[in-house]
């Protein structure tokens, strides 16, 4: 296949066993819980809040003060994600506001030193999710608008005031990859970091090979992923598709899209926002978001979706019902999903496949008839059954491909999915 891409950059980096098997379990894995939660949520207007009401540093640093989620409770957040079928939880140790999550020790912006609440909410979620077999990412933002250092601006840094009018980049990497180590020495196992921010400064040199070596040195098992929407950089373990589907480029992605070479993941928001936000009742239906994890799963992608925790703690109930919602649909088609690979025919406007060993997964998304004919991709067919509950229903195989029988009441309005056995 002429997808196939051919590096441009030389690749030093070699993973260890450890990372390769993490690989294999992140694509098993497939249904992962994003968190965006920091002291941006107590104004309810985004984590994009200090840039868009450009809030002076100064000002901004009030907002810690208000921060005192009592009502944060890390067995429920890990429970409410188990019960959705996720497998792991990536959550925003530092967004763009340059805050903290937990009890850093380079800096006292953050959690322990600057709220009411007083607590490294990090550790209570690491804890809890070792302890439940829930596997652990942090997100952090390398772009900063807090830290001293973090200069020259970039296309979104300057335009407020309280911003530095210099500043060492070496020192602010300096101080990234300080806090980066700690969140890779204190926390237990840590399954991989999700790099965002660096579009910010596309011509800075985020001297990516030193960081993403300090990863690989401190757990050579995390994963390292980045939101930068280009080519995968050496040393990145899987690639990310934000608010996209891989290969769709709805999103300005400027890279080759290395379909089949790293292992991929893309996100979403529940409604239209990462961070809580007062205004955003455009929750995503049931129908929607099963629908985006089925394809994701065809397109061999997993499906990180977002959740904006209030300044309380607590998620909000119509999140954590469509959330259970999904986990109801994944426990019954779980099988479908879980460990599989995308393909083996590429997404059709009726839906996605996926496969496991010999078995193939029709998923129809988008088809209302009681006959499908579908492309045949070289292997013979030894049985079709509908998924659950291994129907058999009548198949025919000939020079215009695969026709499959489905009957009307079996034709489901989310997901009618078609097991296929192949010889
Ligand atoms: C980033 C963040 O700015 C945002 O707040 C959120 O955390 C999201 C998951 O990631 O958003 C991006 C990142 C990269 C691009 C666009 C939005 N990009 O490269 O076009």
């Amino acid at each position: 296949l002429l997808l196939l891409t051919t590096p441009t950059l030389a690749q030093t980096y070699q993973p260890t066993p450890e990372n390769m098997k993490n690989r294999e379990w992140f694509q098993d894995a497939k249904f992962g819980l994003f968190i965006h939660w920091g002291v941006y949520s107590v104004l309810g207007d985004g984590e994009w809040v200090m840039n868009q009401q450009q809030i002076p540093v100064k000002i901004y640093e009030k907002i810690p003060t208000f921060f005192n989620p009592t009502d944060f409770d890390p067995k429920a957040w890990v429970q409410m994600a188990k019960a959705a079928g996720m497998k792991y939880i990536t959550i925003t140790s530092k967004h763009h506001d340059g805050f903290a999550m937990w009890d850093s020790k380079v800096s006292d912006y953050n959690i322990v030193k600057r709220t009411p609440y007083g607590k490294d909410v990090l550790k209570m979620l690491a804890d809890e999710c070792h302890k439940e077999g829930i596997k652990l990412f942090f997100y952090h933002s390398q772009l900063d608008w807090h830290s001293p250092d973090y200069f020259p601006r970039g296309s979104t840094g300057g335009s407020w005031t309280g911003r530095p009018e210099s500043g060492d980049m070496n020192k602010y990497l300096d101080y990234m990859d300080a806090q980066l180590s700690e969140l890779l020495t204190g926390y237990g196992e840590v399954a991989g970091i999700w790099f965002d921010g660096m579009w910010d400064k596309k011509n800075a040199d985020w001297r990516l090979q030193k960081t993403y070596s300090l990863i690989h040195k401190l757990q050579p098992g995390a994963l390292v992923g980045s939101n930068h929407h280009v080519t995968p950089f050496d040393g990145e373990d899987f690639q990310m598709f934000e608010k996209d589907l891989p290969g769709h480029n709805t999103t300005g992605f400027s890279g080759e899209q290395t379909v089949g070479a790293l292992p991929k993941e893309t996100c979403e928001t529940i409604n239209n926002s990462w961070g809580f936000n007062l205004k955003d009742d455009h929750h995503k239906s049931k129908k929607e978001l099963v629908q985006y994890l089925v394809k994701a799963a065809g397109y061999g992608a997993n499906f990180l979706l977002n959740v904006g925790p209030m300044p309380n703690g607590k998620i909000q109930p119509e999140h954590i019902a469509s959330l259970k919602g999904v986990g109801e649909w994944l426990n019954v088609n779980g099988e479908t999903i879980y460990g599989t690979r995308g393909g083996p025919l590429t997404a059709r406007d009726w839906g996605v496949t996926t496969q496991k060993g010999n078995k193939v997964y029709v998923h129809l998304l988008n088809w209302f008839d009681e006959s499908i004919t579908i492309p045949s991709w070289g292997k013979k067919i030894k049985s079709a059954t509908l998924f659950p509950g291994k129907t058999p229903i009548k198949f025919l195989e000939n020079d215009y491909g695969i026709t499959l029988k489905v009957p009307k009441a079996s034709l489901d309005e989310i997901d009618t999915i078609i097991e296929l056995e192949l010889k």
